[in-house]
């Protein structure tokens, strides 16, 4: 299945200024996952029974700009496929979408899921090994109306989501992740709450997770768990959830401040994963805590990413290293990881940087199994379009997908197989 705009290039015949770096790099260890990850809401278009959607077009002024058509995915997820299988990948991850597969309590939609298990032999087909995340971030919109993951019943409703989705997993999907950074969407609650009694949301640092929310995902993850693991006893399916890792940084004299603050805002979520199959590892920048238990601002001069994160590649070591101290023997997967540039080089450098994070993590017997790159494509970075964070870029007006220099020259490593030392 060719791609029209497909770039045909090798390691070998990498365009000038993409650094490589196969000769010096590290062999992949066997069945190492090299992908790049999505996520429906941002890339697919149109989810209009969502709760997203609703806020998008809510009016009210906290979302900069609609998702609208997103990157038209939902229609050109096999020119997407074609591209990462042709660039060199291995691996995608992708979500499904609850708001299309279950628009109305209990009504199940057949075409939804028939479509998600397209997409899945879609993926195997072009040898690129399906990674499916449950739930990212989008909540129908009913189910965000009856009071969201507290409300009384939620978890079952969950559960029976979960359930319907067994024809698209199969027994041949490898890696499902049950809920993506489940501590952000309990930040968000938190944020919710303290907008709704105080009027305004708060802007420095991570708030406080929502306690509720947290309890409620942690009950989601492990019911999921054991229904898709009931479900799947033939293959050989293996469950994760992946989580933010804000790679929180004591300042002198703050490493007890620092455990007090990450533990509710991430420590616990990791700590609900020892019985896992994995556990995906999630880090763009990091966070300095002070001995007071505060965050302080990256230094004035520090390069800033197009989300205004400080450019710090580090911080994957330290979040793989974090999650593996909690986690204990559990493998870790790198789910996501990557940069909001205008500047592809910057991008490459970025990734440089990173990856050379994970081979001196392997190379010090840390688990890690994979690395999946964020994103795939630009897509809708939650109310603006403005991050591009893709590999691979989306013109949006007719759609047109342009695989930059960065995409290239990562698939060329996968191909390689090796990663890239310092
Ligand atoms: O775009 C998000 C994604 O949905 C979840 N992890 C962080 C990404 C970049 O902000």
């Amino acid at each position: 299945m060719p791609a029209t705009n497909a770039p045909t290039t090798t390691p070998d015949g990498i365009p000038d200024g993409i650094p490589d770096c196969a000769a010096e790099g590290l062999p992949f260890p066997e069945g190492f996952l090299w992908g790049a990850s999505t996520a429906a809401h941002q890339i697919e278009g149109n989810n209009v029974n969502s709760d997203w959607w609703q806020l998008e077009h809510s009016g009210d002024g906290r979302i900069a700009e609609p998702s609208l058509d997103a990157a038209d995915s939902y229609h050109r997820w096999p020119e997407d496929m074609d591209l990462l299988a042709q660039l060199g990948f291995t691996d995608y991850r992708f979500s499904i979408e609850w708001a299309r597969i279950e628009p109305a309590p209990g009504h199940f939609s057949r075409a939804e899921l028939a479509h998600y298990r397209r997409m899945v032999d879609g993926a195997l087909e072009r040898g690129l090994r399906p990674m499916v995340t449950l739930h990212h971030f989008t909540l129908p919109r009913w189910f965000a109306d009856r009071g969201g993951w507290t409300a009384e019943g939620a978890i079952d409703l969950w559960e029976r989501y979960v359930r319907a989705t067994a024809p698209v997993i199969g027994t041949d999907v490898r890696h499902v992740c049950t809920i993506n950074e489940p501590n952000m969407i309990a930040v968000a609650d938190a944020i919710r709450k303290l907008g709704a009694a105080a009027g305004e949301t708060p802007t420095a640092g991570t708030p406080l997770p929502d306690k509720a929310t947290t309890d409620a995902l942690i009950q989601a993850h492990h019911r999921a768990t054991a229904v898709i693991r009931s479900f799947s006893a033939s293959g050989d399916i293996r469950v994760g959830w992946s989580i933010a890792n804000q790679v929180y940084q004591p300042l002198p004299g703050a490493e007890a401040a620092t455990a007090a603050y990450s533990h509710p805002r991430e420590d616990v979520f990791i700590e609900a994963a020892r019985d896992d199959d994995w556990i995906g590892v999630q880090s763009y920048t990091r966070t300095r805590i002070d001995p007071d238990g505060h965050p302080v601002p990256a230094p004035a001069e520090a390069e800033r990413t197009l989300t205004g994160w400080e450019f710090y590649p580090q911080a994957l070591g330290h979040a793989l290293r974090h999650t593996a101290r909690i986690v204990g023997a559990v493998p870790l997967i790198v789910t996501e990881n990557g940069i909001a540039t205008s500047d592809d080089t910057r991008r490459i450098a970025y990734t440089t940087g990173a990856l050379q994070e994970v081979t001196a993590a392997l190379e010090d017997g840390l688990d890690v199994h994979g690395y999946l790159h964020w994103s795939a494509l630009d897509n809708y970075e939650w109310g603006s379009y403005k991050p591009t964070f893709g590999l691979i870029e989306i013109n949006p007006d007719t759609f047109e997908r342009t695989p930059r220099p960065s995409a290239v020259w990562l698939g060329g490593l996968a191909r390689a197989g090796v990663l890239p030392r310092a």
